[in-house]
């Protein structure tokens, strides 16, 4: 007899949640999805754009140089949507994965925080991190935490140049210590997690790959479908903060 598609998600959980167990070496790759349902906004959904931009137009060294107070102004609206958001059950979960599996290593390409706020210890960040500032003249790395930031945009830095947010812009390199982690979780994991990133951005979405060919099976939690789920072992269609509490 034909399984209707709830039996097909429900055994894909079971047999997913009976690898996890057995698996030593696991990794995650996270992207705006799983924070999708703490109320944040992602990159390229419905609600993807702000003021008619679209992330390609804004998260650019080029957008930055020739309007830095309108790259801000964005900036600033997410860092206040974030700082209210709490972490849903779906960041819990690859919390409690990280404290029942020594070999777990969570890859984000966010740079929200959430993780860390839902008890994750050993994130791997990718794409930088939503606090911090880095100033383009001399390089000076600072926490900022101010919602909103007060004063003119761009905010300055002591030496008297704009600060940037300390993240990773289309066009620019990820920090190197970060990938290296993550191409080495990725290439010694047995289970490879995919959660929430329409995996249409490079080289974070290249994991994924470095991850098959070196032998693990990889899972999606994703509602819709993505480039990856033809090569994928387990597809789960659905918002991650339901799904992933159901894998442990
Ligand atoms: C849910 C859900 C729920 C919803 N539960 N899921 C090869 C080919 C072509 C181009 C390139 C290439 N290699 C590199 C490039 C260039 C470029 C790139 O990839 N472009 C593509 C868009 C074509 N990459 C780069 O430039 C990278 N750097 C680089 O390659 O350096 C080397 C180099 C140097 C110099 C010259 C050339 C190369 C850097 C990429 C930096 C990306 N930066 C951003 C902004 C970060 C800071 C910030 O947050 O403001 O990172 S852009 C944005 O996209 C952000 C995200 O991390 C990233 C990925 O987005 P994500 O997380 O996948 O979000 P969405 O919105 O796309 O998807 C959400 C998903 O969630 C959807 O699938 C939903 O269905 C799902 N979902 N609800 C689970 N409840
Ligand atoms: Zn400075």
């Amino acid at each position: 007899m034909a399984l209707g598609p709830i039996a097909v998600v429900e055994n894909s959980i079971l047999e997913l949640r009976r690898a996890l167990e057995q698996a030593s070496s696991i990794a995650a790759l996270t992207g705006a999805g799983i924070s999708a349902e703490s109320g944040v906004p992602t990159f390229r959904g419905p609600n993807g754009l702000w003021r008619n931009y679209s992330p390609e137009q804004l998260a650019t060294p080029e957008a930055f140089a020739r309007n830095p107070r309108l790259v801000w102004e964005w900036y600033d609206w997410r860092r206040g949507l974030i700082r209210k958001a709490q972490p849903n059950p779906g960041h819990l979960a690859l919390a409690e994965l990280e404290r029942r599996k020594p070999g777990f290593t969570l890859v984000t390409q966010n740079v929200d925080g959430l993780h860390d706020r839902a008890g994750s210890r050993n994130v791997v960040k990718l794409h930088g991190d939503l606090w911090l500032v880095q100033c383009t003249g001399c390089g000076a790395v600072e926490r900022n935490e101010e919602v909103p930031l007060q004063g003119e945009l761009p905010p300055r830095c002591r030496c008297g140049e704009a600060l940037r947010p300390a993240v990773v812009w289309f066009g620019e390199s990820l920090p190197e210590p970060a990938w290296e982690r993550a191409l080495q979780a990725s290439g010694r994991s047995e289970l490879f997690l995919v959660v929430g990133t329409s995996s249409v951005v490079y080289p974070a979405a290249g994991l994924a790959e470095v991850a098959r060919r070196a032998g693990a099976r990889l899972a999606i939690v994703n509602p819709e479908p993505t480039p990856l789920d033809a090569g994928a072992d387990w597809v789960l269609r659905g918002p991650a903060g339901e799904l992933l509490p159901r894998l442990l």
